[in-house]
């Protein structure tokens, strides 16, 4: 009997197959707000490993970039068009206003305090778990039936909520999404959803444990289905695996606080990061990872260049450094392709 989720180690082995069912199998064909895509209703799976949360998959062309961005911003509680836009420019048709996001900005939601000197929605399920290990109200909602007021919200969450379950020294995260695009929107959502329950478990000092996706309409759009072939086809023949590390366990608001300074100095173009440079500021070498992908950014943004600088693209883990050679003809060097 399959009254379970499948289970999978990483993101990129679920995403594989998820490809395959929708276009083996799909239940529907379906045209909402314009895009035709192929849709089956209510798919789950389960994640043993949520670390290893990004596809080495070339022809995916996925983006470490915009994935730590995104999960930054979330974790900063920002709504924000000036950041988030400034790493994907496709969101700027989201925003009704021009300045800021609406349901999508789910660490808005997640991680904003009401007022002053109240805890937030995330904090309160921190408290919560501390006091109450086997709790199972740890349960973050994010979709909010008031979102569906106004016919024409361009911006309206996919994604329901986020629970949250602490089990034998383990904080596992069952997700459930109204709505997910299979070739999208899942992996970066996986990403940034998995950053936060890693985040979440060093909050608690447990281990991190599985992390399982639930959707409604899970589903295709038709002007992926190209990339999708060529995803699958890749997917017979390739090896590559470079194992994520751990969230440092001095990770707190402050962290990413300290960050986001640093971000947005790049982004601006303020200033320009060396990797010895990188080395020397005050966060640790996982998060230097992260600054050092925005200085990447930075170059091929403001600098326009055709060649990202060695000295940066060398001191980067093995895997984003394969991920960037093969998005960007800039970043490639001798181990990717030209
Ligand atoms: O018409 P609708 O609001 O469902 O269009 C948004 C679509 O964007 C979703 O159906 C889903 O396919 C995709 N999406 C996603 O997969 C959007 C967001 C942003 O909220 C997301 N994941 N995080």
């Amino acid at each position: 009997m399959m009254l379970t989720a499948s289970t999978y180690r990483t993101v990129e082995d679920a995403y594989l197959d998820l490809l395959r069912l929708a276009c083996e199998g799909p239940e529907y064909r379906i045209t909402a707000r314009g895009n035709n895509a192929r849709e089956i209703i209510g798919v789950s799976f389960r994640l043993t490993d949520p670390r290893q949360r990004l596809p080495y998959i070339a022809a995916r062309k996925a983006n470490p970039i915009f994935q730590f961005a995104e999960a930054l911003w979330y974790l900063a509680g920002r709504r924000d068009l000036k950041m988030i836009g400034y790493y994907a420019p496709s969101m700027r048709h989201s925003s009704a206003d021009g300045i800021t996001l609406g349901g999508s900005a789910y660490g808005h939601t997640l991680f904003n305090h009401a007022d002053e000197g109240t805890p937030s929605p995330f904090e309160r399920v921190l408290e919560l778990l501390r006091t109450e290990t086997d709790s199972k109200r740890g349960y973050l909602p994010v979709f909010s039936a008031a979102e569906l007021a106004d016919r024409h919200n361009p911006d309206v969450a996919c994604l329901s909520g986020l629970h949250f379950l602490v089990r034998d020294g383990r904080l596992h995260l069952a997700c459930n999404m109204r709505a997910n695009d299979l070739d999208c929107g899942l992996l970066s959502d996986v990403f940034s959803f998995t950053m936060i329950q890693e985040y979440a478990a060093v909050q608690l000092g447990v281990e991190l444990g599985h992390y399982i996706h639930t959707i409604g309409s899970a589903h295709v759009n038709d002007r992926n289905a190209a990339r999708v072939q060529r995803v699958l086809s890749e997917a017979d023949v390739r090896h590559t695996c470079f194992p994520f590390p751990a969230m440092p366990a001095q990770t707190g608001p402050q962290t990413i606080e300290r960050l986001l300074v640093h971000e947005e100095l790049l982004r601006t173009n303020t200033v320009k990061y060396s990797a010895e440079a990188i080395a020397h500021l005050d966060v640790d070498a996982y998060w230097q990872q992260v600054l050092l992908l925005f200085e990447v950014y930075r170059q091929l943004q403001h600098d326009q260049t055709d060649t990202v600088s060695r000295d940066v693209l060398d001191a980067l883990h093995p895997g984003l450094r394969w991920l960037l050679g093969h998005k960007w003809t800039a970043c490639a060097t001798t181990e990717g392709p030209r």
